[in-house]
């Protein structure tokens, strides 16, 4: 495999797709050299096949909002690549949402799928939808419209979706109720369900719970340890929730909270009061933190600012894509950031991601650090076919062993000759090398 020439190619027959593109040439990079040891790689043209998803559905989304005016967006699902278990992936609302991110996202999930253990193959979906400042009954609309076409392309052997940005407990089961009437079955055809139907406990806290075992595991193989560190947070929603309430438990201090809005430097530190008002936050559905500083004195809410310029130990993204670029890494590595454990997928831009590198930083991605969220819905999947429950503590045990697992194999691919473990080469490889070997055995489909 030549990177460049691929790359190349991929940029003629998709120009302007630039996260999709981003994200392709770091997994191609990085794994290259062990690519280029494996003649069977080249051999079943696997680099040429895997970075292009084996199909799309865009669709109409036609529904009627409170004032009965009608409005028309997109859907879409991308089914990226089935090599090693059914697509499995979430559903994001949007505005931003478009065919490259989506792509992208379905990219990464091959990769992050194949690192948890579990046979689920990568995809990925969702609406340019804004669900801001949607009424229940419009979001209801909405999913029940969305359902109405995406129905016919899944089901609990062939594609499962799940919530991402946007999508949470309330629009999975609006979607899931949708499923079941037109499909005429109960099966666990989406994960994240409510706790009644089918869900699994600990799913809503798993990425955040799951992305901070593999900071702690981290910070433990370089002598450290977790306690009393200081951490920026960015984003207020799911993810940065289940990370705050695991962090804050095992005794560190998060500092900061954001939004589009700007963001939030609580010096105190956040409590479990604090942490389940980003609940309070996030259910008003007005996508802001600046609330937050009238609610607790002591806060300060800086406008359209980034957490990255406050001198923390760890930083954590938890909001999304490529939203810690170069000049954030310069400044958080000058106020002597220990680690960067990144939770949202692609959260950092590459220039951002050489810097710690190149400093030799721990730098943990996020298709390994926040592998815990799907992990879980695979362990959702498996108690549905099982049918039957596993209590709390069964599945955060799990969560833990697989956020290990995914640990070990970043250290067996990712440790570099003078001792630096490079996570994200680690976790590329390990991902890539599973889902190759699978395509190379099951021929050229
Ligand atoms: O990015 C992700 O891994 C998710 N949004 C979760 C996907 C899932 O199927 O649980």
């Amino acid at each position: 495999m030549n990177v460049n020439n691929l790359m190349a190619d991929l940029e003629r027959k998709h120009p302007g797709e630039s996260e999709y593109l981003q994200a392709v040439r770091e997994v191609l990079i990085t794994v290259e050299e062990v690519y280029n040891r494996h003649p069977e790689f080249e051999a079943n043209k696997i680099a040429e096949r895997i970075v292009e998803p084996d199909r799309i559905f865009t669709f109409k989304v036609p529904w009627v909002d409170d004032k009965g005016e009608i409005h028309v967006n997109i859907g879409y699902r991308v089914q990226f690549n089935n090599a090693i278990g059914p697509y499995k992936g979430g559903l994001r609302f949007h505005s931003s949402v478009n065919l490259s991110i989506l792509k992208f996202l379905g990219f990464e999930q091959i990769f992050k799928n194949a690192l948890t253990t579990l046979p689920m193959g990568g995809a990925k979906g969702g609406s340019d939808f804004n669900p801001r400042g949607k009424s229940d009954r419009e979001v209801m609309r909405f999913c029940q419209a969305f359902m109405t076409e995406l129905w016919r392309h899944i089901g609990p052997q062939t594609d499962v979706p799940a919530g991402d940005i946007g999508v949470g407990g309330r629009e999975i089961g609006y979607l899931y109720g949708m499923y079941r009437k037109l499909a005429q079955e109960n099966t666990g055809v989406l994960t994240g369900k409510g706790m009644t139907y089918g869900g699994s406990l600990i799913r809503p806290e798993a990425t955040g719970y799951g992305a901070v075992y593999f900071l702690k595991q981290m910070l433990e193989k370089a002598g450290m340890e977790l306690k009393g560190k200081v951490i920026a947070i960015s984003g207020f929603g799911n993810v940065a929730w289940g990370a705050a309430k695991k962090a804050t438990e095992l005794g560190a201090k998060i500092v900061t909270i954001s939004g589009p809005d700007g963001y939030i430097y609580d010096p105190e530190g956040l409590n479990e009061e604090k942490i389940a008002y980003m609940l309070e936050l996030r259910a008003s559905n007005n996508d802001i933190v600046a609330p937050y500083a009238d609610q607790f004195p002591g806060s300060t809410f800086y406008p359209a600012r980034k957490p990255w310029e406050v001198k923390v130990d760890i930083a954590m993204p938890c909001a999304t894509q490529n939203e810690l670029n170069g000049e954030d890494a310069q400044q958080l590595i000058a106020n002597g950031v220990k680690c960067v454990a990144e939770v949202s997928n692609m959260g950092c831009t590459p220039e951002a991601i050489d810097l710690f590198i190149s400093h030799k930083l721990m730098y943990g991605p996020g298709k390994a650090v926040n592998a815990g969220g799907v992990a879980t819905s695979g362990l959702e999947m498996t108690q549905n076919s099982m049918k039957l429950n596993w209590t709390a503590e069964e599945v955060d045990a799990k969560l833990h062993q697989i956020m290990s697992s995914i640990h070990h194999a970043c250290i067996e691919y990712g440790t570099e000759e003078d001792g630096y473990i490079n996570y994200m080469k680690g976790a590329n490889i390990a991902g890539f090398m599973k889902v190759a070997k699978s395509m190379v055995e099951q021929g050229v489909i």
